[in-house]
């Protein structure tokens, strides 16, 4: 097994996160066998229970909550808890002294394992009733990109956190900063990009089937669950607890960026981690769980009203789609050029698919807009790219790699989208655009001495941020799959246009 194995930078995704047998310390864990006798607990249970001593192995449930609450939890497991699934209650007397905890549940294997965390009776109630302003708003955002600001400000209100980060995963795993909303002294991170390796597939995994992840303190302590590992000396799986004790490489990462709390929450869209927000604050935070729980919710509205946008913004795309071809059918019914329309075409694409320049040749005329290749070096591919070309679309983030001769414009054009217009491999329209942003201005004291943990210096936000520089020079972005199917639509749409006009013309000739 990989325990033993040390963890390097290399083999995080290795790393058995779910198994590091602690938790943190703003509350207790206790794992009870099927006749509800504890079987393991968090060395701290003992004295957030008001106990003589932690339970023993062995020790009955019974021995240390009142009647009336174990009934209370027993009924809510035998008739909710299904194998995935975190039964939550808040404010409850457990103890019969007054005093209130609130209370996660769920089965690890044969174990089922109560997290408790002391609480003020009516969090619940205080929190709930924030949701509601919080929607009405949040409706009222249109496009993507402001909704992602109105999330992170309303997320940043309702849980004061110091930043609060929309980031949103790539094609490639690599993640981006789309929305910020931070204390005014703070340096800024919005629009950086770090690399996949940042959030390795283990965690991205867990991040899926518990959507929420709060590390209350990087320097606070992590209690030992005891005993460590089952009968069999399987650590215990804290997959879906909300306590779980946290990698000691993320912590450094963290340390090393300045932050004392950080939490995570998933935003999950078709079953698929689509982004996160992730929220930092420079000191210690316990957030209740009641509070937690709102901002969960208030997760899954936002994915649930992101998952709406996506479908209008498809929508959108397509009827621009029909919009193009319609334009272009009469403007050049009415003998006006491929390459004359070049303009209709740029204009109409560049609200679909994003892009730096573009190109269309046709009938050996060459026409660009934006930064695109000049005739002489667009030409000087024309040979390898007429033999490659098979009719379909040709992309690539590095179209250099596919086309040594397009080393010579890298400057002003590093990925090229290729959509073939006319049946012969002579014809194209381009998309073209520039290498990735290569410079960073980082607010704040970039001589300001960081102390580095045991892994160096990558862990920290700048030479992560220098990871993904150094994986993309020479780079664009992607080209995803969405934009290719529009483009495919394009190409569909500009051969009918062509194959018509030139039907046309040659009906008109005959
Ligand atoms: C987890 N890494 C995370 C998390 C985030 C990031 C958001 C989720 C946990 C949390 O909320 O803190 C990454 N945080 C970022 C990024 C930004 C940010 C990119 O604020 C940008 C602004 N981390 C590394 C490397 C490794 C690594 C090289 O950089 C491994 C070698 C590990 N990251 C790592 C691990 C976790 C993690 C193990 C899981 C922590 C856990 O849930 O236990």
């Amino acid at each position: 097994k990989t325990q033993d194995e040390t963890v390097t930078l290399t083999n995080c995704d290795r790393e058995p996160i779910h198994q590091l047998g602690k938790i943190q310390d703003f509350g207790a864990l206790l794992a009870l066998d099927e006749n509800w006798l504890v079987q393991h607990c968090s060395a701290n249970a003992g004295e957030l229970l008001q106990l003589e001593q932690a339970p023993q192995p062995g020790t009955p449930l019974a021995r240390i909550f009142t009647d009336k609450a174990i009934a209370l939890l027993q009924s809510r497991l035998e008739n909710h808890l299904e194998d995935a699934e975190v039964q939550r209650m808040f404010g409850v007397d457990l103890l019969g002294a007054d005093q209130h905890f609130d209370l996660a549940m769920h089965r690890s294997g044969p174990l089922t394992i109560i997290e408790v965390e002391p609480t003020d009776a009516d969090s619940l109630q205080q929190h709930t009733s924030a949701i509601r302003p919080i929607m009405d708003r949040l409706k009222k955002a249109r496009g993507i990109e402001e909704l992602c600001r109105q999330a992170a400000q309303e997320m940043k209100a309702l849980l004061g956190f110091d930043r609060v980060m929309v980031y949103r995963f790539h094609a490639d795993e690599s993640g981006e900063v789309v929305a910020e909303e931070r204390e005014p002294h703070l340096e800024r991170f919005l629009n950086l990009r770090y690399p996949k390796t940042d959030i390795p597939q283990q965690a991205r995994r867990l991040y899926v089937r518990n959507l929420f992840r709060i590390i209350s303190d990087v320097n606070g302590r992590q209690i030992p669950i005891e005993p460590p590992t089952r009968k069999g000396g399987e650590p215990i799986d804290l997959s879906l607890s909300t306590l779980r004790a946290v990698s000691p490489i993320h912590i450094e990462y963290l340390q090393n960026m300045g932050v004392r709390a950080s939490l995570s929450i998933s935003v999950v869209i078709d079953g698929k981690l689509w982004g996160l927000f992730a929220c930092h604050h420079y000191s210690p935070r316990v957030l209740p769980y009641s509070l937690r729980t709102v901002a969960e919710l208030f997760a899954q509205l936002f994915a649930l009203q992101l998952e709406l946008e996506q479908a209008n913004a498809g929508r959108h795309l397509r009827e621009r789609g029909r919009e193009l071809h319609d334009r272009l059918m009469s403007r050049m019914a009415g003998g006006i050029s491929l390459v004359e329309n070049l303009a209709t075409i740029d204009g109409i694409m560049r609200e679909v698919i994003s892009h730096d320049g573009s190109s269309v040749i046709i009938d050996g005329e060459y026409e660009t807009r934006g930064e695109a290749p000049n005739e002489a070096e667009f030409r000087a591919l024309l040979p390898q790219l007429n033999e490659m070309s098979t009719g379909q679309i040709i992309c690539s983030d590095t179209i250099a790699d596919l086309l040594p001769k397009a080393a010579a414009f890298a400057d002003c054009a590093a990925g090229a989208l290729i959509v073939p217009v006319s049946r012969r491999p002579r014809d194209y329209v381009i998309l073209w655009r520039r290498e990735l942003p290569q410079v960073v201005t980082w607010g704040g004291n970039p001589e300001k001495p960081v102390e580095y943990g045991p892994n160096g210096s990558r862990l920290t936000p700048r030479k992560s941020f220098e990871a993904w520089q150094e994986s993309v020079r020479g780079r664009s972005a992607p080209w995803t799959p969405e934009e290719l199917a529009i483009a495919e639509n394009l190409r569909v749409t500009l051969l009918e246009v062509i194959l018509r006009i030139t039907d046309d013309a040659i009906r008109e000739r005959s």
